[in-house]
């Protein structure tokens, strides 16, 4: 028993101090490099794949690296999983082309090499002509069937422009794009405080529109409730934002509803708000 104590004491004195030798032995503060940045082909049709590798060395060992390629046409930026191929040293990965890739230039927009102790490296396109990311260049043509037109805020309308407690203002946007809107994101500003307010969006097949609910309650803020903003994405990740400061055809003004008979007037600017700290069943 006695023999058994002293024999677990030795061994966690002996990892102790095992655990603290091997952390000094490998601590690693020296950022990875890149070396370059290679494609198979730098002219790709409907139907390639492109190619992409990463060299990139430390003085211990890459874990990981991002890249993200930016589109030709609407510039938007592209992940692009990368793995580690141990035959070449190589971070690869693949792009495919289809009929709905747009076409022109691509180059690569950011990448991220992550060594084991996370210490990272970004180079970035606008770090100048020596940034390694040009040998990441493609050409894409005779892709016809490109998204690239963003999506279009057609309304907003409420079901009713004044409401009380217990009352249920529901909201519907309509937007259109030339292929189709995946989600529209929608914030009132709420009347007293002007918090912004997220007002979840669902499509409703039959109406054709996004439509959402906000519940008014006892404690809801009383006055003019305005849309703040609204942000329609397409299929594609292209969008659009309309903002209450930026809405020349005033399209948000269909959003305006007027909530009165709550508890929260504007004179509730002016209350004080204080704690109270309850410590074994007495206020302190
Ligand atoms: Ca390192
Ligand atoms: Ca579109």
């Amino acid at each position: 028993m006695k023999k058994n104590v002293v024999a677990l004491i030795v061994f966690i004195l002996l990892t102790g101090t095992l655990q603290i030798n091997n952390v000094k032995a490998v601590a690693d503060v020296t950022n990875p490099t890149l070396e370059s940045i290679q494609v198979d082909k730098t002219e790709a049709t409907v139907g390639d794949t492109v190619k992409v590798s990463v060299k990139a060395t430390d003085d211990v060992g890459i874990s990981r690296v991002r890249l993200y390629y930016k589109t030709p046409i609407t510039n938007k930026s592209v992940y692009v999983s990368m793995n580690y191929n141990p035959t070449t040293g190589m971070y690869e990965g693949s792009i495919p082309i289809q009929s709905n890739s747009e076409s022109g230039t691509y180059k690569v927009n950011y990448v991220t090499i992550y060594d084991s102790s996370e210490n990272q490296i970004s180079v970035w396109d606008w770090d100048g002509p020596d940034n390694k990311l040009s040998g990441g260049e493609f050409t894409v043509t005779g892709t016809t069937e490109a998204d690239i037109t963003k999506p279009t805020l057609e309304s907003i309308q409420v079901d009713k422009s004044k409401a009380t407690i217990n009352d249920t203002v529901k909201v519907s946007v309509k937007a259109t794009d030339d292929v189709g809107i995946s989600r529209v994101r929608l914030y009132y500003k709420t009347p007293i405080t002007n918090k912004s307010v997220y007002v979840s969006m669902n499509y409703n097949p039959t109406r054709g529109m996004y439509e959402g609910s906000i519940p008014i309650q006892s404690n809801s803020e009383s006055g003019t409730y305005k849309v703040s903003y609204v942000t329609i994405y397409d299929t594609s990740e292209n969008q659009i934002s309309v903002w209450d400061w930026d809405d020349p055809d005033n399209k948000l003004s269909g959003g305006e509803f007027t909530v009165t008979g709550t508890t929260v007037s504007p004179n509730y600017k002016n209350m004080r708000t204080f704690t109270v700290r309850i410590a074994n069943g007495r206020i302190s």
